[in-house]
């Protein structure tokens, strides 16, 4: 039940990607990043830093020997510059030293001359400007401008969010061993040890077998090492193709905060349409994504923040456009929701303007309209097994809703103002792109009865691991001590996909359960001929035989050595793709998700409404998690999430000037969440009778789901506070809420 995982992180045993004591021929890479966001180099003369000692090689663009090129859904970002720089940030030259020191003592030294050019940070401006990564993409349902005609009630607005620092507590690492035959060892923390892989290879200039990449585990990656880590694989496979060297690049807090990407910033426009009823007839919106200076998943970001346009309602009419503008910022990247979180805040703050209008309270106006089963997604699926109203309901039951907002109601604020929101979640599960729905297994089965699991999941804190120990431990009926997961590594668990959009432990447990179905499958049939009984009267529980249900007196270690000795073949790999998925893209319809994870949150919050300084007091759960595999791990991941999604609806802001700096780029300017912001007290309760046919053991992903929780603090705050707009700005920080309150 308990994360194993958690027992070395608390005896400090746990070992990531830095951690291992290097041979002493190590190379330190450190890298000469852009100061300016957009101009021309002009001069880069490496001669002085050259002659520093202990340097022993700098790389320039030109110097790589395959392509300078990691770009992965499109093909636009360099890994060193050439002969532009488009943000702050961006790698000009690599700098390989015998020390850190000696590196970073010659990255002085380097005279880079650029012709700073006017920088572009807005992305409504670099629309303007015709900067867009790809044409805009529209979903549509029903005929919207006919039914705003006849709406009673349209509002109108604009919302605002962020970018967000994911702040792992890990950065960005790798270390590179060459091998012999031109290959490459290397460890990374990644999520995505096969894009690492394919990355690698490609600057690298060779094929993807001779590049292994192993992963242990993240120190936290949150989506922002799904395909930001290449580059500093990159940077260290490269040191070791051409000097020959190990070679490590692991990357200093600031720089980290600098140079790699963060959450997307979105600026929106919406308009919503409602009958006298409040039902919601109608719903437009505009999305500008500022998708930073080159692609990374931007696409497929814009392409979730449609699908999540409409949040966890039912919409008759929509038409939604959104759009990718190349600004010259870092990359932004995937984080946590990927881009489903930019959208709900933007049709949670219609909401708002709506009840404004209408005089219909905010949760009947959000009851009302919630998705049920049957109901069509704009995208075209149908809701099956809806659970919104279920969870929704649940919670006013158990915690005893309707008592606690009629009592803020009553409340009369005086300097403090106390406020409630609820905050609805309807997530899809499955990759957008279809062909990432896919995973492997391999496992083996010991001689002395211990067992060795490899998927293409990376345990980054979630618990992956846990997980697919317990679906292992379930389905071979063994106690889960006798298992033990392998790292992820590419030569064991070939052309896996990132772990990502939460469905790591749906794909990969799947596959694990399917490969202890094999093993299961062919120990049966050995024992029941040994036995002479029929294969379905022999089972596994607790590393006993059982026969017909009774205990046969025989252990698992021993049936497992006389299957060896039997020649019974003891490994087995298996494949899982998702069915039923597809998309056309030209209509912008089908059936992209497997299903939805649903959840209700209820936020209360006491803002001092003199000086804009506020807490989270009480946030209550009820939570659709299918049937937990680990409850424990769940529930973790719930007030995790919780929390990350809290703080970047509050306090985490990311500025930049208005000539591309960042101006928080570094711990002690960007404020994160921590044990005194927390919600004074955070209730989940799973939600109960809620099998999901389908993923592995009737469960259902909750990694991403629950960080949209957050959002509902944006509005607790706003109704605490006292204020009406039409322009929803987050993160709602202390100065912003001041300006609220007294313009
Ligand atoms: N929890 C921890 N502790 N650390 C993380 O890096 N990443 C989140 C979520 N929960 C993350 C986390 C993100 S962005 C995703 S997509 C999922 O975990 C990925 O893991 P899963 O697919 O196994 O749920
Ligand atoms: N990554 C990705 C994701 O490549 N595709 C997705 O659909 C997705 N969704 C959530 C998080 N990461
Ligand atoms: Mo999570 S954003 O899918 O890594």
């Amino acid at each position: 039940m308990k994360n194993s995982d958690t027992c070395s992180h608390v005896r400090g045993e746990s070992r990531y990607t830095d951690d291992y004591t290097l041979p002493q021929d190590t190379l330190h890479c450190v890298l000469l990043y852009s100061p300016v966001a957009r101009g021309k180099i002009t001069r880069l003369d490496c001669s002085e830093a050259e002659k520093v000692p202990g340097v022993f090689r700098i790389l320039k663009a030109e110097d790589i020997p395959g392509e300078n090129q990691i770009g992965t859904i499109i093909l636009d970002e360099v890994l060193l510059a050439e002969k532009e720089v488009h943000y702050v940030g961006q790698p000009v030259a690599a700098l390989y030293g015998e020390t850190e020191e000696a590196a970073r003592t010659a990255l002085q030294k380097i005279d880079l001359q650029i012709e700073e050019e006017e920088a572009l940070v807005d992305p409504r401006e670099a629309f303007r400007r015709g900067e867009i990564l790809t044409p805009p993409r529209t979903f549509c349902i029903g005929n919207v401008e006919e039914a705003l005609k006849s709406c009673a009630y349209v509002v109108e607005g604009r919302a605002e969010s962020g970018a967000q620092e994911h702040f792992y507590l890990e950065g960005q690492a790798a270390v590179s061993y060459p091998i012999e035959g031109e290959r490459l060892y290397i460890r990374s923390s990644t999520q995505a040890p096969t894009t690492v892989q394919k990355v690698v290879a490609r600057v690298c200039g060779l094929p993807m077998q001779r590049v292994e990449v192993d992963v242990r585990r993240l120190g936290g990656g949150f989506g922002g090492k799904e395909d930001q880590a290449n580059a500093w694989a990159c940077f260290a496979a490269l040191g070791s193709r051409l000097t020959g060297h190990p070679c490590r690049c692991v990357l200093r807090r600031n720089e980290d905060m600098k140079a790699t990407g963060k959450r997307h910033p979105y600026s929106s426009d919406f308009t919503m349409g409602l009958d006298t009823e409040g039902r919601i007839l109608a719903y437009k919106a505009f999305f500008y994504q500022n998708s930073g200076a080159a692609a990374d998943l931007s696409t497929a970001i814009l392409e979730r923040t449609l699908f999540h346009g409409t949040a966890s309602y039912r919409v008759p009419h929509v038409e939604m456009t959104a759009v990718c503008c190349r600004t010259n910022l870092a990359p932004f990247t995937a984080f946590r929701g990927f881009g489903g979180p930019q959208a709900m805040f933007v049709y949670e703050s219609a909401l708002r303007s709506a009840s404004a209008k209408t005089g219909i309270p905010i949760e009947e106006l959000q009851r009302k309209n919630l998705i049920g089963t049957g109901d069509i997604f704009p995208y075209g699926q149908k809701a099956e097994s809806a659970r919104a109203k279920d969870c929704w309901d649940r919670a006013f039951e158990l915690y005893g809703l309707q008592k606690r907002i009629q009592s803020i109601k009553e409340e009369k604020a005086g300097r403090y103002g106390r406020g409630y929101a609820l905050m609805p979640v309807c997530f899809g599960i499955s990759f957008t792109n279809i062909s990432l729905n896919q995973a492997r297994a391999l496992i083996h089965l010991y001689q002395d009865g211990s067992v060795g699991v490899s998927t293409g999941a990376v345990e980054m804190g979630q618990g992956v691991n846990q997980k697919i120990k317990d679906i292992v431990s379930l389905s071979l009926g063994i106690p889960e001590e006798k298992i033990s997961l392998e790292s992820s590594n590419t030569t064991r668990v070939a052309n896996s996909s990132a772990t990502a959009a939460s469905s790591g432990s749906d794909l990969n447990g799947m596959a694990a359960r399917m490969a202890c179905r094999k093993l299961t499958g062919r120990l049966q049939k050995f024992l029941a001929i040994a036995r002479n009984c029929d294969e379905e009267d022999l089972e596994f529980s607790g590393g006993r035989l059982l026969q017909s249900g009774k205990d046969t007196g025989l252990y698992w270690d021993q049936v497992i050595l006389q299957a060896y000795q039997a020649r019974v073949h003891l490994s087995a790999e298996a494949h899982y793709a998702t069915p039923d998925l597809y998309f056309d893209k030209e209509k912008e319809k089908g059936r992209p998700f497997a299903y939805h994870s649903y959840g209700t949150a209820y936020v209360e919050a006491t803002v001092d409404r003199l000086l804009g300084t506020y807490r989270i007091d009480l946030v209550q759960i009820v939570h659709d998690s299918g049937r937990n595999i680990n409850p424990l791990v769940d529930l973790g991941q719930v007030e995790g999430g919780l929390a990350q999604g809290t703080g970047w609806m509050t306090m985490e802001e990311m500025r930049y000037s208005q000539s591309g700096k960042p101006l928080t780029a570094s711990a002690g300017s960007y404020k994160v969440p921590d044990m005194f912001s927390a919600p004074g007290r955070i209730d989940c309760e799973f939600l109960q009778d809620a099998d999901n046919p389908k993923a592995v053991l009737n469960s259902k992903a909750v990694g991403e789901p629950p960080f949209m929780y957050g959002i509902g603090a944006w509005f607790a705050l706003q109704m605490a506070a006292g204020f009406e707009t039409s322009e929803y700005i987050a993160p709602l920080t202390p100065e912003r809420l001041f300006t609220y309150i007294h313009k």
